[in-house]
């Protein structure tokens, strides 16, 4: 006979939920969202939400290599985050520098590899010379690609893709009969990566803000009200369980 202490028990039900480490998405796509108004709820300054999110950044690719997923993409900067006030904008591109300074090494020492998708040559120079010491340092890796979204937006990317094709026709590399999904799918930045299996947006807005539009047609979507940077790995496995509960739901029909 088991004897229950009531008094003892912890208020708040301890999560225990498991994981199947053979049904992991092979590629999670992240809309890190909330850091401005994490801050600004603590009468801190914007900027600080944006360096406690980095660091947030560091625990997701560490929680994802440790749960094998393949891709980690990671909206950081969009084509419209140029309108934000000139100093906040100044600050973020300098967050890549200031994260590899601090973890390459550690991102080295879990076999991660470094890629971007979106406009690198609209970037500042510091920013691109940051970033790609840090794509070539990690080119041998094979463990996770941590694909940054930098200077991305997906309409300008899908309009070109129509104008790259357009040029591959007039001269005469392609014929407008070849072009099918697959075909199209390889003049995007992310050609030659698998859609996105789980899509997840942080801070209660539930749109795609330009994200993917093309890549996301399959995937899951899992929005939290949760602020990027209280986005711990306790949140992180709720998503993945939802996942593969959802999975298991269709698997079933
Ligand atoms: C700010 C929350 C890491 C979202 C995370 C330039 C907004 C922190 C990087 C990073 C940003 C990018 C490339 C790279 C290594 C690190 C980053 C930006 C913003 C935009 F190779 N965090 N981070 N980049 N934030």
């Amino acid at each position: 006979m088991s004897i229950k202490f009531p008094f003892f028990k912890k208020r708040k039900k301890k999560r225990n939920i498991s994981l199947d480490r053979d049904n992991m998405p092979r590629h999670v796509a992240i809309i890190m969202d909330g850091n401005g108004r994490w801050a600004q709820q603590r009468g801190l300054p914007r900027v600080a939400g944006h360096k406690e999110g980095m660091k947030v950044v560091k625990d997701t690719v560490k929680t994802a290599v440790k749960h094998n997923i393949k891709i980690l993409t990671l909206y950081t900067f969009s084509t419209e985050n140029w309108r934000r006030p000139k100093s906040e904008v100044d600050y973020i591109l300098r967050l890549p520098k200031e994260f590899l300074h601090t973890y390459l090494p550690e991102l080295m020492e879990n076999n991660v590899r470094i890629e971007t998708i979106g406009d690198f040559n609209g970037l500042p120079k510091h920013t691109k010379e940051a970033v790609q010491y840090a794509k070539d340092q990690t080119k041998n890796n094979n463990g996770l690609l941590l694909n940054f979204a930098l200077n991305y937006g997906s309409r300008l990317e899908i309009i070109n893709a129509i104008k790259q094709i357009n040029q591959d026709i007039n001269q005469a590399k392609l014929s407008i009969e070849a072009l099918d999904e697959t075909l199209f799918s390889n003049y995007l930045y992310t050609n030659n990566l698998l859609d996105p299996d789980l899509l997840i947006r942080t801070s209660g807005e539930q749109r795609l803000s330009n994200f993917l539009l093309w890549q996301l047609a399959y995937t899951e979507f899992w929005f939290t009200d949760v602020l990027w940077p209280d986005f711990k790995e306790e949140v992180f496995n709720d998503a993945l369980h939802e996942y593969q509960q959802r999975k298991r739901r269709y698997g079933g029909i």
